[in-house]
């Protein structure tokens, strides 16, 4: 059995994970749970030990992480001696942490609030109160893909630091596609960028044994 286990919850974040231990060609067990109601069953949350009961969490040994971009630094740490995915020049790395952190906590974060007043509006609001919130919230998403876009636009390859997939593209991935695909904030804005680059990290090997092995679909 490999140490290390993946617990992995449909629809969600989990695929940075599996995509990063694929990258990392990393053997692992594979903890798997359907969404149900959309949310994560009872006893899946409580047999993988997260005290939020949410997902990624790995186990590697002894070892039990949460939060995708905490599993991401200890897999990158551990695993990528070469600097692949977490590049040692000084410039790179840092482009790369910054990815990682916005990807969560600046892109996910905007585009979250939103989905949030979607579901948590009260139903007696009056009308047009819903649009007029979200479309407050929009500019914060909108300014994070401009700045997404951008940077694309500017890369010397079909990723966010050159011809290969690193940290950066794998935790921007889902967060990018969350949004496009649910429409949280854009719109009817346009992403030429980012869909091409969207094709270009589905279509590397590494993500597609990663969807293979878990089922993945957003
Ligand atoms: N910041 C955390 C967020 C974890 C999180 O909210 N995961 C969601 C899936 S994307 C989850 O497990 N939801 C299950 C539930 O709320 O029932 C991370 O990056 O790992």
């Amino acid at each position: 059995m490999p140490p290390i286990t993946l617990w992995f919850l449909q629809s969600s974040r989990c695929i940075r994970t599996a995509w990063l231990l694929e990258e990392l060609n990393l053997p692992y067990n594979l903890k798997f749970s359907d969404r149900v109601n959309a949310r994560a069953p009872d006893e899946f949350r409580a047999a993988s030990g997260n005290p939020l009961g949410k997902f990624p969490t790995l186990q590697d040994g002894n070892l039990t992480i949460y939060e995708s971009g905490a599993i991401n630094d200890y897999l990158c740490e551990t695993y990528d001696k070469e600097g692949k995915l977490f590049p040692h020049d000084p410039k790179q790395r840092n482009k790369v942490r910054q990815w990682v952190h916005a990807a969560e906590a600046t892109v996910l974060l905007h585009a979250i609030a939103i989905y949030y007043a979607r579901s948590y509006f009260p139903k007696n609001a009056p009308a047009g109160a819903l649009e007029a919130t979200e479309k407050g919230m929009s500019a914060n998403v909108q300014a994070d893909l401009a700045w997404l876009e951008s940077e694309l636009s500017a890369s010397p390859g079909k990723f966010l630091c050159g011809d290969h997939p690193t940290a950066a593209d794998i935790m921007m991935q889902v967060s990018a596609e969350y949004i496009l695909k649910g429409k949280l904030g854009t719109q009817g804005k346009e992403y030429p960028m980012i869909e091409k680059w969207l094709e270009a990290c589905k279509e590397t090997e590494s993500y597609k044994r990663a969807v293979q092995k878990t089922g993945h679909k957003l």
